[in-house]
């Protein structure tokens, strides 16, 4: 296996064991060879593109092909062999209703030449063999490698927030059209340059994704508003509910209100109490615990049936008891654990089996107490604008710093703990992602009644991050969006912080710090390019970057 995806590969370099993430050689090849089905779905795609076969399945396909490879999303090899065939056959299904368009407007049979993805075919106990020659690896050159892996990485991004918009209805084919057009450029030799310019387009596409899913949630839940979160709990059974999928949220608190069991937020989830759909519910009580990697404590603690609807799930240790009240859904998967199925004809989907198991557990054991808050996405902060444009005007809010992104494991990560404390008081902090949960509890007060850490919600929200920041340039007159008091600290860990990283910089936005450290999928001379370009840069001590964020470097 080899594996350079997130935050925390080996070595900073790749995994090539085991992943530390847990992730086995067999999972990670098998997520490989679904890759590479897809990208013989897109090349067929791409060539059917203005020929009128293409199906929207196709592309949404692909969107669940790439979020299952997510990092800590599907540890289920049974679920990728699955995806796989099931790929195979839609890529053969699209090339013959490609050959037969082609035929009918060309008057001749298609006799070009495809790459090898667009034909291969095995059965499964070929699988494992065949995912060995087609990883990343196969790429010999570093720089394309590099550039190839950093459209993936990102494709994979925006595939998660295209499928979340998706399962609310909102669609668009020019999402899915790019899908194709990009794992499709990744089976040709291209110049540096365009490669350069197809991760450019990713990032104008994750824009778009972005925006879909923020008007897909807004329309369906209402806008974010300022709340605040309950962080103790009650006595009663309950249910945990964590991931990005709000849907899931939905059909949870509709199916168990009324049984008795109440409802608690953990990781990602907690920006659900922001929306007005869901405060109506007197059984959804609060958040509990931290972000996904002090999981496997805390979903001990917790007693009661947990309900994984996207990533961050991880392996469970030899000493956790909660396998058996452990479900998942949608995109996610681990061997043994009760799958939650898809929605059918666009019902609900059935979690009774998730609350009776809650039914017959004890009440959470409560981690803390207090409050925290929240729901300053972006027609909440603009519902401010007067204020903060005052502040800002009046010299009480020197700077806003965007620190956005994952949370992880690495002691390294106590860097943007030790940044939140040092800013000074005059600094607000912008944030959305599980990076909060490394400062969201500190109590850093607040400038005039606006509070200094201001949580817009789950990382597809950064996207409420970036319209704050072009509204506020209109709001000063400014030409560029850099001249604005904001500096970004970006904190990423698994391939949707990069979709976001690659969004930012579609959007112009210079001199991005990216930690704890860079990706190890840049190479050497990839990385120069962001560098020469976009100013990104590694971070630094605490001391040396909070003085070079207050004064705008
Ligand atoms: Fe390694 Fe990260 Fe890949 Fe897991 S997802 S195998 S930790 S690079
Ligand atoms: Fe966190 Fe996994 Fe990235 Fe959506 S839950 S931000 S790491």
């Amino acid at each position: 296996m080899f594996c350079f995806q997130c935050q925390e590969t080996a070595k900073n370099s790749g995994c090539t064991v085991r992943g530390v993430c847990g992730k086995p050689e067999s999972t990670a090849n098998l997520q490989d060879l679904l890759i590479y089905v897809l990208k013989g779905i897109a090349v067929w795609g791409k060539k059917a593109e203005n020929l009128g076969v293409l199906d929207k399945s196709d592309g949404l396909f692909i969107a669940q092909g790439l979020f299952a490879t997510i990092t800590n999303a599907n540890w289920d090899d049974d679920r990728f062999v699955e995806l796989i065939g099931e790929g195979i056959k839609r890529r053969d299904d699209l090339r013959a209703r490609f050959e037969a368009a082609y035929k009918e407007k060309e008057g001749r049979s298609f006799d070009g030449s495809v790459p090898d993805c667009a034909i291969w075919d095995g059965s499964i106990s070929e699988y494992a063999d065949k995912a060995l020659s087609v990883g990343v690896l196969a790429t010999e050159n570093e720089d394309v490698r590099s550039l190839r892996e950093l459209l993936v990485i990102g494709l994979k991004g925006i595939a998660a927030y295209g499928d979340h918009a998706a399962v609310l209805g909102y669609e668009d084919p020019k999402i899915y059209g790019f899908f194709m057009e990009a794992l499709d450029s990744t089976t040709k030799d291209l110049s540096v340059d365009e490669m350069v310019a197809m991760v450019m387009k990713a990032g104008d596409f994750a824009v778009q994704t972005m925006a879909l899913l923020d008007k897909a949630n807004t329309e369906t839940y209402g806008k974010p508003e300022i709340t605040e979160v309950e962080l103790g709990v009650r006595n009663n059974t309950a249910i945990l509910i964590s991931g990005h999928d709000l849907r899931d949220m939905e059909d949870l608190l509709k199916q168990t209100e009324g049984t008795g069991v109440d409802v608690y937020t953990h990781g990602e989830m907690l920006p659900a109490h922001y929306y007005p759909a869901f405060k109506k519910y007197d059984h959804f009580v609060g958040n509990y615990g931290n972000s996904w990697w002090l999981q496997n404590d805390e979903f001990e603690a917790f007693n009661g049936a947990i309900l994984m609807t996207t990533n961050c799930l991880v392996p469970l240790k030899s000493k956790n008891t909660y396998k058996d009240r452990l479900f998942t859904t949608g995109m996610t998967g681990y061997p043994g654990v009760v799958h939650i199925p898809d929605r059918e004809d666009g019902k609900p989907k059935d979690f009774s089996a998730v609350i009776e198991k809650a039914k017959s557990c004890p009440a959470p054991t409560e981690l803390e107490t207090g409050k925290i808050v929240g729901g300053f996405a972006h027609d909440q902060v603009m519902a401010l604008a007067d204020k903060i444009v005052e502040a800002v005007k009046s010299g009480a809010i020197k700077r806003f710093v965007v620190m956005a992104g994952c949370d992880g494991r690495h002691k390294t990560r106590d860097y943007y703990k030790e940044v939140a404390e040092a800013l000074p008081k005059d600094a607000v902090i912008l944030t959305a992602g599980c990076a909060k949960y490394r400062y969201n509890k500190l109590n850093l007060g607040d400038i005039g009644g606006i509070p200094r850490v201001l949580d817009a919600g789950q990382c597809n929200d950064s996207y409420s991050l970036a319209v704050i920041a072009l509204k506020l340039k209109e709001a000063f007159g400014l030409e560029d969006i850099n001249e604005l008091p904001i500096s970004y600290d970006i904190a990423w860990y698994e391939q949707k912080a990069v979709a976001v990283l690659l969004a930012l910089l579609f959007l112009g936005v210079k001199d991005i710090r990216l930690g704890p450290t860079l990706p190890a999928f840049l190479s050497p001379n990839v990385a120069k390019v962001l560098v020469d370009n976009f100013g990104i840069r590694g971070i630094g001590t605490v001391e040396e970057d909070v003085a070079a964020i207050m004064a705008g470097r």
